[in-house]
């Protein structure tokens, strides 16, 4: 018997998208969060995309300056938000700005995210480097990049980013462009960096300056060489401030300011943002002279192409091709299995094992225990070994191979939008792709997933809709030559994988999943990655399956010894005849108690004696891959969601594959199809 000889690609597209990461990080810490910059950048836009409509507004303690305060969730952890208001430097001059600043030295944010018209980049940069010489947290974002962009600016935030050693992103709030890459940058926290100083070195300033920082010793709130700088620019709150937090020192401090002052024509404010102009005029000028955006390397390129939808569904479809149909049905379940099956048990071990038990074992029964058409090594070991081992392992190849390039997450990116609709998220991809290999496995895999629901959604599926590669080959080759019916089979399992999907995860209580994903860099696989993985599934695959073909076979000499086999082929008869099949089918359903891909085996000998028409190999087909998990599997289900649900779940998809048979047959027929 060839089951395998013209095997037909299993195209099922399965997998999803994203957990969450940051609670790990802040699930506990209240973090928070200032917004600073000029008046009229989108810092009042921005406050509000992230808190919503929660926000309360009061006048900052003895003053008639307004400030609004909000709080937002992300990733689990709750975040204050405190929009300021509008400032043009440290040094203050309206009493909105000793506000603002007022609250960047007092309440001591975690990230001070600094605001900028994108197409006044030279005005607003030298604040920037203000907020760094300060020793602050500081996020930049170039909003309005909308605008910036109408003008043809080139604004590159990557080249900012290595200038200023801070994380820079560019958005347009109005719309909400950037603004998850804004949140994914606030759930990290942001390190305090010095940036480029905006004095030059051999400037006699700068000597000063240090000089004031060793002589500062109090705590002002912000770093020592900013407190310098505005001494030298005359702020007279910090002055006064000196009085007190640095009594000792005071005296030498006020000296040494008032002869710096006095040495220079020019007052020191303007030579200090003089200075900070010229920095930032440097660093905007060679950002717009960098000829254009240096191409992306090929890899990242590739990984973009993998998620967008446009390019990335060709792309599933060719690993599909490639990695299941040409590799694991060709050549596994093709070639590989043609050659044990064919070559090595049919003309060797059988023939000489048989010949074996006739000669030495003078019991019929024993010999049919043992060698008969459902024996334990002429079916179960012959099954597992012929048939399973090359299938499983050449699909365990083509996933670790996948899987090491770091495609997967890029998959579940592609189809989040799709997973989402059926409570599923990013990590679900995993355990739904490895499902095509082993669904034992996959379950157990689905510990993974980081809420209970999409544990127990994608427990449903798998054991319901998703064909592990031992079932799609028999399938595939009972198919073979139904070209249609192929295709019939193919939609009818997608439709119902989605549907008991999207109603799942209306009927079962939780939360909606979070959306998240750590996204690995592309890369080649290694051999000795794919050789350990593939490796270790094989071998528990094969510790977990082999002693059940051993017991099914057992089992099967025990029902026909008793008469019990040919009681419940019997009893069967009827629910296959409401599914349009002949009352002979009702044995290959018995099979498929012990697992599905016996069952099919079953329908193949059927069809070869010419007792199945195309409608009817359909009907069975999609009846027989959504009948019951196969033994380890339910265990599994038994094991990791309890009792309860493993049998209920059982129970479930045993009268839906059933239900659906019935329709699809009905569906055929009242169509008048002839597949
Ligand atoms: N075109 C464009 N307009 C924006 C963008 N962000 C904010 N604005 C507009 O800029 C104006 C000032 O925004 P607002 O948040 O009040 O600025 P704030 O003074 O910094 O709080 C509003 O009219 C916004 O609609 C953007 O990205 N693109
Ligand atoms: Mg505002």
């Amino acid at each position: 018997m060839n089951l395998f000889s013209k095997l037909i690609a299993p195209f099922k597209p399965s997998g999803s998208c994203c957990g969450p990461k940051a609670e790990c990080t802040y699930a506990t810490a209240q973090r928070k969060v200032a917004i600073v910059g000029n008046p009229n950048v989108g810092k009042s836009v921005l406050f509000n995309c992230l808190t919503g409509a929660y926000a309360t507004v009061s006048n900052y303690p003895g003053t008639s300056v307004e400030v609004t305060r909000g709080k937002f969730n992300l990733h689990g952890a709750e975040i204050e938000v405190v929009d300021t208001p509008g400032m043009y430097s440290l040094l203050p001059v309206t009493e909105e700005e000793r506000v603002a600043r007022n609250i960047l030295v007092q309440e001591k944010p975690d990230v001070v995210m600094h605001v900028v018209d994108a197409k006044n980049l030279e005005r607003m940069l030298p604040f920037t480097l203000q907020l760094l010489e300060a020793g602050l947290p500081v996020i930049l974002v170039l909003n309005i990049m909308d605008e910036a962009e109408k003008l043809g600016m080139r604004i590159d935030p990557l080249y900012l980013e290595n200038s200023l050693k801070i994380p820079v992103l560019a958005t347009v709030l109005t719309t909400g462009r950037g603004l998850d890459e804004l949140k994914m940058r606030l759930s990290a926290p942001v390190s305090i960096s010095e940036g480029p100083l905006s004095i030059p070195p051999d400037d006699p300033l700068e000597k000063q300056v240090q000089v004031l920082e060793n002589l500062l010793q109090g705590n002002y709130g912000l770093a020592k060489r900013a407190i310098g700088l505005l001494l030298l620019q005359g702020d007279e709150e910090i002055a006064s401030l000196v009085k007190t937090r640095d009594a000792k020192n005071a005296e030498a401090i006020m000296v040494l300011v008032r002869s710096a002052q006095s040495e220079d024509s020019q007052p020191l404010t303007y030579r200090i943002a003089l200075h900070r102009q010229v920095q930032t005029n440097r660093i905007v000028g060679e950002m717009m002279s960098i000829p254009s955006r240096p191409e992306l390397p090929l890899r990242e390129k590739l990984s973009r192409m993998m998620i967008n939808p446009l390019t990335g569904l060709p792309i599933l479809i060719l690993i599909l091709y490639y990695g299941i149909y040409q590799f694991v049905g060709k050549f596994g379940a093709g070639f590989l299995v043609d050659a044990i099956e064919n070559g090595f048990f049919e003309k060797v071990v059988n023939p000489w094992i048989t010949q074996l038990f006739t000669a030495w074992v003078p019991w019929k029964l024993i010999q049919e225990l043992f060698v008969g058409d459902y024996g334990i090594i002429t079916l179960g070991v012959r099954y597992a070994v012929a048939l399973i081992l090359p299938i499983v392992t050449t699909f365990f190849i083509a996933f670790a191979v996948i899987e090491d390039t770091g495609y997967l997450p890029r998959l579940g990116l592609l189809i989040d939008r799709l997973f989402k609709k059926i409570g599923l998220t990013g990590r679900a991809v995993i355990p739904m792709v490895l499902g095509l290999g082993c669904d034992t496995m996959a379950t157990m895999v689905t510990r993974t997933l980081p809420t209970k629901r999409e544990r127990l959604i994608s427990t449903i599926l798998l054991a319901l809709a998703v064909p592990c590669s031992a079932q799609l080959g028999v399938i595939l080759a009972l198919l073979a030559g139904h070209p249609t019916g192929l295709w019939v089979w193919l939609v009818v399992l997608c439709l119902v994988f989605l549907m008991v999907g999207f109603l799942s995860s209306r009927v079962l209580p939780g939360e909606p999943p979070l959306f998240y994903m750590e996204v690995p860099p592309l890369r080649l696989p290694k051999l000795s990655n794919v050789l350990v993985k593939t490796y270790s599934r094989v071998k528990w695959y094969f510790a977990e399956i082999f002693p059940m073909f051993i017991a099914a076979s057992f089992l099967i000499w025990l029902g026909r010894l008793t008469g019990i086999f040919d009681m419940l082929a019997k009893l069967l008869e009827s629910p296959v005849r409401w599914i349009g099949l002949p009352p002979q089918a009702s044995v290959a359903f018995l099979f498929g108690f012990f697992r599905r891909d016996y069952g099919v085996a079953g329908l193949y000998d059927l069809k070869s004696a010419g007792l199945l028409n195309g409608n009817q190999i359909v009907v069975a087909s999609v009846t027989l891959t959504l009948f019951l998990p196969c033994i380890a599997q339910f265990l599994m289900n038994v094991k990791e969601r309890g009792w309860k649900t493993g049998v209920a779940i059982s129970v479930f998809v045993l009268l839906f594959s059933v239900s659906v048979g019935y329709l699809v047959n009905l569906c055929l027929n009242g169509l008048g199809v002839m597949l």
